[in-house]
């Protein structure tokens, strides 16, 4: 069997086959149809020379190249290639080996259609964004979180003063950072405890709901235990580093949340190192589809204008597949076809870089249907976290009525504070 017998042009897959865009570029000397083939091969049953156990029941196992579109290519494997309900399955499928590869130059996995049957075989989110607005109470504003910055070294009562004030000033959510689990100077469990008791003081001054996205990211085992003390102190919500626990450890977790009664805010640390190269890795689309398939609640995906890199239609489309139901194909915006099937929907996070005077951009881009994070652009508010809260909490208001924030910040001082300290900047 040779990479040829892994490309047909005029082969057409049927909609129950797994499709995958690829974007492939050979090294010299190797041409498009050879690299794709190769890549079709070693992603399904291939490897770099026949063996003699192939057979023709084999045979009808492999994966096909058969759309081009100049460096453009599809890729069709037959559903019985999976383990249907695994996603680490699939990503050591069309994700794995081919990517390092010395017949591409580049290779990068762009998006998937998933086909129905392996739709059905993930659970999907828990809660999904109705879940979580009905826990919150918040119908329709943009859902605001803070992380007390800076990410690490504040000891436990540093750090939930600073909760106290998040709260108090506006924000619905305090929000661990990616790093931050249970470091000798803040313990997991005595941050914990300590701010479920300040959530039920801010609830009360406040008469709002407040919550915590409590990071439990650690070795399995030390997960589960760290979630069920979160739900044992009455919590909502883990926070998750998706990426860097896997996604064997995700799909744990969404049985463990599911049973507790948990939803799951997922970080996507780490992606940036296989999503950044628009030529080479795996997409962030890639990345979102399969968190919601697994089943997270809420999960970043950038915001234009902050300090990380995320480009406007790559955060328009995570949002588009993250909350939408059904999708056609977007050529432009390199979408496959997407059907969820009833699968509950996912908020989208904003997050890196925000403050307020950025908020109207972000509702402009991304509506109100989002969570807005904010952790400098609070804590770095000249007049202390809680004017940073509520200067992020006026300027949601103010681009939810229209009104331009310099005319808002007039009779709101701590939006005035925000703006005179940091007025319009995107940072870097
Ligand atoms: C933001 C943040 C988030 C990033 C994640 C940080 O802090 O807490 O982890 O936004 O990036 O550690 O940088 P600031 P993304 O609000 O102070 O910038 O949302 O792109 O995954
Ligand atoms: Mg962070």
């Amino acid at each position: 069997m040779s990479f040829a017998d892994f490309v047909d042009k005029n082969y057409k897959p049927s909609k129950d086959e797994l499709v995958a865009l690829f974007y492939v570029e050979p090294i010299e000397g190797i041409s498009l149809e050879e690299a794709a083939g190769r890549v079709a091969s070693e992603s399904s049953n291939g490897t770099w020379t026949e063996v003699v156990t192939m057979s023709d029941r084999i045979r009808k196992l492999s994966a096909k190249a058969y759309e081009f579109n100049g460096f453009w290519v599809k890729i069709a494997y037959p559903l019985d290639l999976f383990e249907l309900g695994s996603m680490p399955q699939v990503w050591s499928s069309i994700a794995g080996n081919i990517f390092g590869m010395k017949a591409v130059k580049n290779l990068r996995l762009e998006d998937v259609y998933w086909p129905p049957d392996m739709v059905k075989s993930f659970v999907g989110p828990g809660k999904g964004i109705e879940g979580i607005r009905k826990v919150l109470k918040i119908e329709k504003r943009p859902i605001l979180a803070t992380v007390p910055k800076p990410k690490v070294g504040m000891t436990t009562e540093e750090h939930v003063k600073a909760a106290y004030e998040i709260w108090t000033g506006g924000v619905d959510l305090l929000k661990d950072d990616e790093n931050l689990t249970s470091q000798s100077f803040n313990r997991f469990e005595e941050r914990v405890r300590e701010s479920f008791k300040m959530r039920e003081r801010a609830e009360k001054e406040t008469g709002e709901r407040k919550s915590y996205l409590v990071n439990v990211t650690a070795p399995f085992y030390e997960m589960k235990r760290r979630a069920e003390l979160v739900a044992d102190l009455g919590g909502e919500f883990v926070m998750i580093d998706i990426l860097t626990a896997g996604w064997s450890a995700l799909h744990a977790m969404r049985e463990i949340a599911g049973d507790l009664g948990l939803a799951i805010h997922a970080h996507r640390a780490f992606h940036a190192a296989f999503t950044r190269n628009r030529k080479h890795g795996v997409s962030m689309k890639v990345v979102a589809e399969s968190a919601r398939l697994v089943g997270v609640d809420t999960i970043h995906v950038g915001t234009v204008v902050g300090k990380l890199v995320s480009p406007l239609e790559e955060v328009t489309a995570l949002a588009d597949i993250l909350r939408k139901d059904k999708l056609d194909e977007d050529w432009e915006r390199k979408i496959l076809p997407k059907d969820w099937l009833g699968m509950k929907r996912v908020l989208p996070v904003s997050s890196g870089g925000l403050h307020p005077g950025l908020v109207p951009d972000v509702l402009r881009m991304l509506g109100t249907e989002i969570m807005i994070q904010a952790g400098g652009g609070v804590l770095g508010h000249p007049g202390g976290p809680r004017k940073g809260a509520a200067a992020m909490r006026q300027a949601i208001t103010a681009a939810m009525e229209g009104i331009p924030l310099d005319e808002y910040a007039k009779d709101h001082k701590e939006l005035r504070g925000a703006l005179e300290h940091w007025g319009y900047m995107r940072p870097v």
